[in-house]
């Protein structure tokens, strides 16, 4: 039987890369797999926050993730600080990991470089240790993520391996499942940038709980380019590029087949906002 676990940050509200690149998928996974999701507050302990309104975003983060489809008599959904063996193997697993292989994280680097001049925690450097054991402690095989964690994953696999050959075999090594479309969806505003609960950026991101006429609205206004030509291409033409991920997520088709639809953008959008609005009905109903 293969398990599978993932978890998601309780800190901000939930976007559609969130829900594109990985909720959705688990709520596939949990009628397939013996499946485990974890509000993982304790990551959220890594940068500056309220703690009162941390546990009351914890509870809305789990009803969220019922409302996009979580069933929890099929899966199991549970709080990262409720089971102590978290944080007692993350130690173990931090004298396994090294400083070097910490420091080469991207998202480290990001966001440590985004809060120059501040505090910066130890745990932003640890904190994936921490995410090694969240998956490695329920014997993990899968682990769906979007595109931004593939480093994470890659380094849990290194660390586990390490682990069984210093030790023994201790661990199943997991593998990540990051999706063909909607994995790294981008900022509307800043298209070379990913979406993210953590940047302030109300126009660029897209929340799952956004109101029709407000994606709408988004949308219509999403950075493009001025060359007119609808082509899917990620270096030259982020904006539209982006448009077109978002679109193949929302409608299961692909991106090359899309872009040949259109000539111009305005409708490109509309269409967009349109399937993403559909897409995203049952969980903003049920929330
Ligand atoms: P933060 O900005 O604090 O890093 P986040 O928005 O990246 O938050 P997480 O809780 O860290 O959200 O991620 C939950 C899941 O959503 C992860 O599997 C992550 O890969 C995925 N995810 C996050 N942002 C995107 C995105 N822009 N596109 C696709 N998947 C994403
Ligand atoms: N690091 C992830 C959240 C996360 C996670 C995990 C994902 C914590 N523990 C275990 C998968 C498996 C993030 O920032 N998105």
């Amino acid at each position: 039987m293969t398990v599978v676990f993932s978890g998601i940050q309780p800190s901000g509200e939930t976007h559609i890369g969130n829900y594109l690149g990985a909720i959705r998928h688990w709520a596939v996974d949990q009628h397939e797999h013996t499946s485990y999701y974890c509000v993982v507050d304790l990551h959220s302990l890594t940068t500056p926050h309220d703690p009162a309104e941390l546990r009351s975003k914890s509870l809305a983060m789990a009803t969220m993730l019922v409302a996009c489809g979580l069933d929890p008599d099929v899966c199991t959904i549970f709080v990262q600080s409720h089971v102590a063996e978290h944080t007692r193997l993350a130690w173990l697993l931090e004298c396994t990991a090294s400083i070097g292989e910490l420091q080469r994280m991207t998202q480290f680097k990001d966001k440590s470089a985004r809060t120059s001049g501040e505090f910066i925690s130890a745990g932003l450097l640890t904190y994936p240790t921490l995410m090694t054991a969240d998956i490695v402690l329920y014997d993990t095989d899968r682990v769906p993520v979007g595109e931004d964690q593939r480093q994470h994953i890659e380094l849990a696999r290194d660390v586990a391996i390490r682990f069984n050959s210093r030790y023994g075999e201790t661990f199943v090594v997991p593998q990540g499942a990051i999706p063909k479309t909607g994995a790294r969806v981008m900022d509307l505003q800043e298209p070379t940038n990913k979406m993210s609960k953590s940047v302030d950026s109300p126009q660029g991101t897209v929340m799952v709980l956004d109101p029709p006429d407000v994606i709408e609205r988004k949308l219509s206004r999403a950075v493009t380019d001025s060359d007119g030509e609808v082509r899917f291409d990620v270096a030259a033409k982020p904006g539209v590029s982006n448009l077109l991920s978002i679109l193949a997520a929302s409608t299961g088709e692909s991106v090359e087949a899309l872009a040949g639809r259109y000539t111009q953008y305005g409708p490109l959008k509309k269409d967009t906002a349109a399937a993403l609005i559909e897409a995203l009905r049952p969980a903003r109903e049920r929330y």
